[in-house]
């Protein structure tokens, strides 16, 4: 883990521990505290070095004196105290539902101080019989104890990319390692994985090994052997290196990329056609020839198929499609012309006043960036009103102004309400380049009203885009009953595009909707929703999105020109 992933990590536990003492107002601070070092964008113990953590927002002499401890001795002894009062596993605060008081409640009454001793209670029937809880909340806290557990054991990749490229990196540097590759879910760029396989060959891999099992910001080394090792870094992220033969090492990158569905399906073809298909590489079924494995692309093309890109090897026809020649040509980020969901300093929860937008944009080369701010429904104070939506024209207009080639676009993303309407009148609407209408509230509808609801959304003629379909929040709440056929087909007909949000904590839509969206002709947008500068960058994780879901160029509307963009919103 990164020094800021940590403290942020011990930060938010304490909030969590003194909530559950039923302390007051405290944890808001530590929360505060943990936001901000959040999204520093600069080394967090430069700042310690120059005296500079009291100079972060949010962070009082009392708060920064924590921090330092953390930064100095790898934990924090008030957390330690704290965790001894409250042997309460902090994962038990992330089931949606299940807030400081009731995990205090559930701990007093009935000891449970772990997911699976929730998962036992619930199972006796302990939890409805609490005062305060009953059944409808015991079917609550169910659902978002599954969606917690689903999770465990998961890292998101935005998490893991970081850390795996600087170990990548520092292996394929040490002069001790020719080929270095990853390999598994992290190639596929699945969004959650598992643990970091890595691949690589080398002369001498005693040596070598010797060199991995001893890299900086190591926990433990799980196991050391000749040709595989494993490793816990600081992040508790799994790491697998396994050290092959140069001529296997088309063939093993092969077989550990997986998925194991589509290995199976291969192997299957490989018997099909007289062959044996292993790690080691692809034989001759009769002759024991061996006919490929230094290279990965030759192992897909002696079976008569056109190599496929690692994003696609889920067994979702992936093997068939090769085999006729007519895999996609999948987006790449240099087709990403702007991104279409950004909030400026305007949206209350967003940090980034508009020159910092102009210059992230311009700085990625992009040709257009949509300024998407909150709208205002009644209670969120701080989005924008119909009356604020001329000032926020002009305030763009005038950015604009100062710079070229670049344009930003004014937007909104408005909420759609219960009942499909939105909250600016469609005056306001009508003055904005990009409206994006999403769903910030009452989740819990039954699947016809969230489908009637959405769909009346996309009906109207000022929406452009629908953000984030799903609803789903990684790790908090399950996705939306929808009735998908119906959205999409109502979207191809109004040309409503919907979103690929590529925030970590959303990655909505995921890939098996983006591959089904495009089977209906679906047009999709990939957007970052930024709040904070460092989000900009959360764009690699969209493409990601998009391409295991098959997207060519042309189904993403942000790989459009400018005038080809503004085309299609005014159509
Ligand atoms: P993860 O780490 O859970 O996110 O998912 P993967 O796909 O990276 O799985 P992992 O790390 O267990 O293994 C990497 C790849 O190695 C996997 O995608 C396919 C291959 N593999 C590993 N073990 C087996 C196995 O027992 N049978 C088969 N067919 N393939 C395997
Ligand atoms: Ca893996
Ligand atoms: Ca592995």
């Amino acid at each position: 883990m990164s020094n800021r992933k940590q403290v942020v990590e011990i930060l938010n536990q304490v909030a969590d521990l003194l909530e559950i003492k039923d302390v007051e107002y405290k944890p808001r601070a530590y929360r505060r505290a943990a936001r901000e070092i959040d999204s520093l964008t600069e080394d967090l113990t430069d700042i310690h070095e120059e005296d500079g953590l009291e100079d972060i927002p949010s962070v009082g002499e009392n708060i920064a004196k924590k921090v330092s401890e953390i930064l100095e001795t790898g934990k924090l002894e008030y957390h330690e105290e704290l965790k001894d009062e409250i042997p309460v596993d902090p994962d038990l605060l992330k089931v949606r539902n299940l807030g400081p008081k009731k995990v205090k409640k559930i701990w007093e009454e009935l000891d449970v101080t772990s997911l699976s001793g929730l998962e036992e209670a619930l199972k006796a029937g302990k939890v409805r019989e609490l005062k305060g809880f009953g059944p409808k909340s015991e079917e609550n806290i169910r659902k978002g104890l599954q969606i917690v557990q689903e999770s465990q054991g998961k890292s998101h990749l935005s998490e893991v990319l970081p850390e795996a490229r600087r170990i990548k990196k520092e292996l394929a540097d040490s002069s001790l390692f020719d080929k270095v590759a990853f390999a598994g879910s992290l190639r596929r760029r699945k969004y959650e994985v598992g643990d970091v396989d890595i691949l690589a060959t080398a002369d001498d891999r005693d040596k070598a090994m010797d060199y991995f099992t001893s890299l900086d910001g190591l926990q433990e080394v799980l196991s050391k052997g000749e040709t595989k090792s494993s490793l816990r870094i600081q992040t508790g992220l799994r790491v697998d290196l396994r050290i092959v033969e140069g001529d296997s090492f088309g063939s093993a990158l092969q077989y550990f990329t997986g998925s194991q569905e589509h290995n199976v399906r291969l192997r299957q073809l490989a018997i099909s056609k007289g062959y044996k298909l292993n790690e080691y590489g692809l034989y001759n079924e009769n002759t024991e020839e061996k006919v490929a494995g230094e290279r990965e692309e030759d192992m897909y093309q002696k079976l008569g198929l056109t190599w496929i890109p690692p994003e696609l090897r889920e067994d979702r026809g992936e093997i068939k499609v090769a085999g006729e020649g007519k895999l996609p040509r999948l987006i790449k980020g240099e087709d990403i012309k702007g991104d279409l969901h950004c909030h400026s300093d305007r949206s209350s929860d967003g940090h980034i006043p508009l020159e910092v937008l102009v210059r992230e944009a311009d700085k990625r080369g992009y040709n257009y960036l949509a300024v998407t701010d909150h709208a205002e429904t009644a209670g969120i104070v701080g989005g924008l009103t119909n009356d604020e939506v001329s000032e926020h024209l002009g305030e763009i207009e005038s950015a604009n102004s100062q710079v070229e080639g670049l344009e930003l676009l004014a937007g909104v993303e408005a909420n759609i309400q219960p009942d499909g309407t939105l909250d600016l009148s469609d005056r306001a609407l009508e003055k904005l380049d990009v409206v994006i209408g999403g769903v910030h509230s009452h989740f819990d509808q039954p699947r016809n009203e969230m489908t009637e609801r959405t769909v009346r959304a996309i009906e109207n003629p000022h929406v452009n885009i629908i953000a984030h379909p799903t609803g789903r929040k990684l790790g908090e709440r399950g996705s939306f009953n929808l009735d998908w056929e119906k959205i999409f087909d109502r979207a191809r007909e109004t040309g409503t595009a919907l979103e690929i949000n590529a925030s970590p904590s959303r990655t909505d839509l995921e890939d098996k909707l983006v591959k089904r969206a495009l089977e209906k002709d679906v047009k999709l947008t990939i957007g970052t929703d930024s709040h904070r500068v460092n989000h900009l960058d959360f764009m690699e994780l969209g493409l990601n999105l998009a391409r295991r879901g098959w997207c060519q160029r042309t189904d993403v509307l942000n790989t459009l020109s400018l005038s080809e963009l503004k085309g299609w919103l005014a159509g």
